[in-house]
């Protein structure tokens, strides 16, 4: 793969309502879209770091800033066979997980279009269709987060997924639990907003009957949440904490969860994630795509790695106008039946831009050779 060009886009698109967790509320969403460039065709990705570095370390002027200076500029004078070379190529520059997927994405959709295959097929996807669910940020009231429940589940969504923090937790779960019943399939969020002293909250959550509760402990911990596992009938699910393959190893030896969600900018790209899905599968470890309010280039990404069989458990890759008044790919990711979106038949991620609505929400470009 000869690469001749790429090129880095800011967007802003505002968010349909505002979104809260633990750590932040955003009401509107930057992210970079990158483009590829080789043997006439061009490879897509968005960056899903944040604006702030809340969630991890990285933020948007972080990711545009190694990928300026330190990933394109070697990306410009190699010859890669296929974007599985990337992640060693740039074994060199610590973490910057993001960066890196950003730019090995877009390298991926580029390497599916090249040999005119599906993202999903190059990856080693078997699913047709994926099941999805939807994230629910830390709603103002307990009525206003039923309501929306309630709208979630008419649109037949597989999985309802709920922010929770201190002090806004038990009662929230449980209120869900009394109105729609313990069928629902049901779990938490809490992105490290707990730690051990909670434990009395985090064993009353435990009654509920959640399909997990996921990364209630710090970002960086795996040693308490195995302690806490043991303490809970619930599963715990690891996000912040799995980086890479081994982080999720050493998390599976120690007993620190028993899914993980794989979130492909997380973990520094699609070849990592699909690391971790498999050895993952080894251990009997579902796993399921994790979300970062992705657009529908970042949703096109999740869908393709969402397609590989282990991603058992329903993922949060809701369609287009979850989030979004008008999504910049076409067609929108839209549910092909109820909570189900279909994989994509055509080359590369299967969706393509829609360049009026890319120049909307442009605030910077820059174009590198
Ligand atoms: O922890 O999964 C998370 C959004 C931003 C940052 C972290 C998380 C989330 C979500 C939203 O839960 C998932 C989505 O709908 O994209
Ligand atoms: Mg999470």
């Amino acid at each position: 793969m000869k690469i001749d060009k790429v090129k880095l886009e800011r967007l802003k698109m505002p968010l349909l309502s505002p979104f809260e967790t633990s750590f932040g509320t955003e009401t509107e969403k930057e992210y970079i879209l990158v483009s590829v460039y080789g043997d006439g065709h061009v490879g897509y990705a968005e960056s899903v770091a944040m604006e702030s570095p809340a969630y991890n370390e990285e933020t948007i002027d972080t990711v545009w800033h190694v990928a300026e200076q330190f990933i394109i500029p070697q990306i410009l004078k190699a010859e890669l066979e296929s974007p599985a070379d990337f992640s060693k190529l740039f074994s060199w520059i610590r973490r910057n997980n993001m960066a890196k997927s950003a730019i090995e994405g877009a390298l991926w959709d580029l390497y599916a279009k090249q040999n005119g295959i599906s993202l999903s097929k190059a990856l080693g996807g078997e699913k047709e269709e994926i099941e999805v669910g939807v994230s629910i940020g830390i709603e103002p009231t307990v009525e206003g987060l039923l309501k929306k429940v309630e709208g979630f589940l008419a649109e037949g969504y597989k999985k309802i997924k709920v922010k929770i923090k201190p002090g806004i937790d038990v009662d929230r779960i449980k209120a869900i639990r009394e109105t729609f019943g313990y069928e629902v399939p049901l779990m938490a969020d809490a992105n490290s907003a707990y730690t051990l002293d909670d434990i009395d909250t985090l064993k009353e959550l435990d009654q509920y009957g959640l399909i997990m509760i996921e990364q209630p402990l710090a970002h960086d911990d795996i040693v308490d949440h195995a302690k806490l596992q043991r303490e809970l009938q619930t599963p715990i699910c690891l996000d912040e904490s799995i980086h890479s393959v081994e982080d999720a190893r050493k998390a599976i030896e120690l007993g620190s969860c028993k899914i993980i969600n794989i979130k492909v900018g997380r973990v520094g790209g699609l070849t990592e994630a699909k690391k971790i899905h498999d050895l993952c599968q080894s251990h009997g470890i579902p796993v399921w795509c994790g979300g970062m309010l992705e657009a529908g280039v970042g949703r096109a990404h999740n869908i393709a790695i969402a397609s590989l069989s282990n991603f058992i458990i329903p993922g949060d890759t809701s369609a287009s106008k979850r989030y979004w008044a008008e999504d910049i790919v076409e067609p929108e990711v839209t549910l092909s039946k109820p909570g189900t979106v279909a994989v994509p038949k055509e080359a590369g991620i299967g969706y393509s831009l829609v360049q009026g609505k890319v120049d909307k929400y442009l605030i910077d470009a820059k174009v590198y050779r």
